[in-house]
């Protein structure tokens, strides 16, 4: 085992990979930009090194400056998180060069998953369902249109050169399709400079299931079931479950025997996820491979017993895996709620300033991965996300009704946050139905995020809280109800104002 890994990364994951480090015995050196000189994840490592200045260009990804940093402070080993630099080959690759070892796969496998084109045509050929399509660019309208002739509309137009949703359109009919294709290139060019464009057929309303998988350097490849990830804003995942409501046992050992299938064809080590679109009558069609550990992979860990970054560091360390496939089962229901500074009711822009009151959830069930606290300063240099909220319970409904409760009990003062929309999808029949397809946020966003429903709701409190202060200072009673109904002084005194007493009690905080 290592004795000491150097964490290239920040926020929550860096305080995620720390914590797993101490429970394995192994010292920590942490890099921070200076404008992260007094963020958790550097307070809790054994060692801290600034890297530079507050743009990620200047600081997390100087990979080479993270190497070096590593040498001279004795790592061994570099875990690079999320995001960042966890899945440029050469980064991984001038660890490996620089005699250090990178938690995470190798190189070569990075590389292969890398290009969505040389990814299809690598599963393909391990009997990996893809999407119908033509993985090379189109030459023209004219071959568009012959090639979407075969597949029937609608079609989707997709960048060759990169992810995400830009340059994709859809196509419903043959004389849409010159002028889709002409947008298309030119977002894909400005997006990527590469302006091939590529075409599928289009399927209609499936759901984002990913399958986890954990590789060791000795040949074993496990599949550790799926997460449901369909609820989604611009391609950005919101809220994320395990298990999916569409996905059955059988379901669930296909799709991960071809997640395997996957891995062992690019060579993969160490924790990777494969993407599928799932569509209603239980097709499932391969995507892309992420090659690192993801955001989301709390709820795998909750629902099937293991600590997904500390087995990273062990595979990465030489460790066979102890585990056989049917050792892996989900037990219960795990949902995850990203937490960002982004205004849900102004469109999702993002919120800057400082926390200046913070009130985490607690209690059964209920975990907080979050890489900020009450002083943190907010700003615009990095991704919106400070935290996510996870919480495990015995069946989906309930895992709702607790996610619900977490939520209330969370307070973030001193920014706008996520979370009253987080508190009215977990309210949403449609997401309590479980019958959610990628689409389902875009169309729901109106309702979900009405500013009219927090002015009301606003308003409500405050009369509320004037009327519990009224009651404070006559030491009568207005809103509060006697002891003998449940009622508690302490009730009003313990959240500090009447706003806070009220707005907890009630569920109207915004
Ligand atoms: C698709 C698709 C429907 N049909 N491909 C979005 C970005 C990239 N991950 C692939 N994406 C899609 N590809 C075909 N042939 C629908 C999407 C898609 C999507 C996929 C997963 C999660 C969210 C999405 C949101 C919009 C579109």
């Amino acid at each position: 085992m290592f004795k000491k890994v150097l964490v290239a990364n920040r926020g929550e994951i860096a305080l995620r990979v720390i914590r797993a480090c101490q429970e394995l015995g192994v010292k920590t050196v942490a890099v921070y930009s200076e404008a992260d000189a007094s963020a958790p994840h550097v307070r809790e490592a054994d060692e801290a090194v600034c890297v530079g200045p507050a743009p990620s260009s200047q600081s997390y990804l100087v990979g080479e400056r993270l190497i070096e940093v590593a040498k001279a402070m004795g790592a061994e080993a570099i875990h690079p998180g999320y995001g960042f630099l966890s899945e440029r080959a050469w980064f991984a690759r001038a660890v490996r060069e620089a005699g250090l070892v990178f938690i995470g796969p190798p190189a070569e496998a990075i590389e292969a998953m890398g290009s969505k084109t040389a990814a299809r045509q690598l599963v393909i050929a391990a009997g990996v369902p893809v999407v119908p399509g033509n993985a090379e660019g189109v030459k023209d309208a004219d071959e568009a249109r012959a090639i979407a002739e075969t597949y029937g509309y609608p079609v989707l137009l997709k960048a060759a050169a990169g992810g995400g949703g830009k340059g994709m359109r859809v196509v419903r009919t043959a004389d849409e399709l010159s002028a889709a294709l002409d947008s298309a290139r030119r977002e894909a060019k400005n997006a990527f400079g590469d302006d091939a464009v590529y075409l599928e057929k289009y399927i209609e309303g499936p759901r984002h299931v990913e399958i986890q998988v954990l590789a060791d350097a000795h040949g074993t490849v496990l599949h550790l079931g799926e997460r449901e990830c369909s609820v989604q804003r611009r391609h950005q995942k919101m809220i994320e479950e395990a298990p999916s409501v569409a996905v059955s046992p059988e379901l669930r050992a296909r799709m991960g025997a071809t997640a395997v299938a996957a891995a062992k064809a690019a060579g993969y080590v160490n924790a990777g996820t494969c993407e599928f679109l799932l569509d209603r009558d239980g097709q499932y069609y391969f995507l892309e491979m992420n090659t690192r550990i993801q955001v989301e992979h709390p709820v795998t860990e909750l629902v099937m017993g293991l600590d997904l970054v500390q087995w990273q560091i062990r595979i990465a360390a030489g460790e066979p895996l102890p585990f056989q496939q049917t050792d892996f089962a989900p037990r219960g229901w795990a949902i995850e709620c990203r937490i960002t500074s982004e205004d849900p009711t102004n469109g999702f822009l993002p919120s800057t300033g400082r926390i200046e009151y913070l009130h985490l959830p607690s209690g059964p069930g209920v975990r907080w991965d979050g890489g900020v606290e009450a002083g943190s300063d907010v700003g615009l240099h990095y991704d919106p996300m400070l935290a996510k909220l996870i919480v495990h319970a015995p069946s989906r409904s309930l895992a709702i009704a607790r996610m619900r409760r977490a939520l209330l009990e969370l307070t973030v003062d001193g920014i706008e946050t996520s979370r009253g929309f987080h508190l009215r999808v977990m309210d949403d029949p449609e997401f309590q139905s479980g019958d959610i397809s990628i689409q389902w946020l875009e169309q729901r966003l109106g309702t979900l995020t009405s500013p009219t429903a927090d002015r009301e709701t606003l308003q409500l409190a405050a009369i509320a809280a004037a009327l519990v202060a009224h009651e404070e200072r006559s030491g009568g009673r207005v809103v509060s109800p006697a002891p003998e109904q449940g009622g508690s002084p302490a009730s009003v005194s313990r959240a500090g104002s009447g706003w806070a007493a009220v707005g907890r009690r009630e569920g109207l905080r915004s």
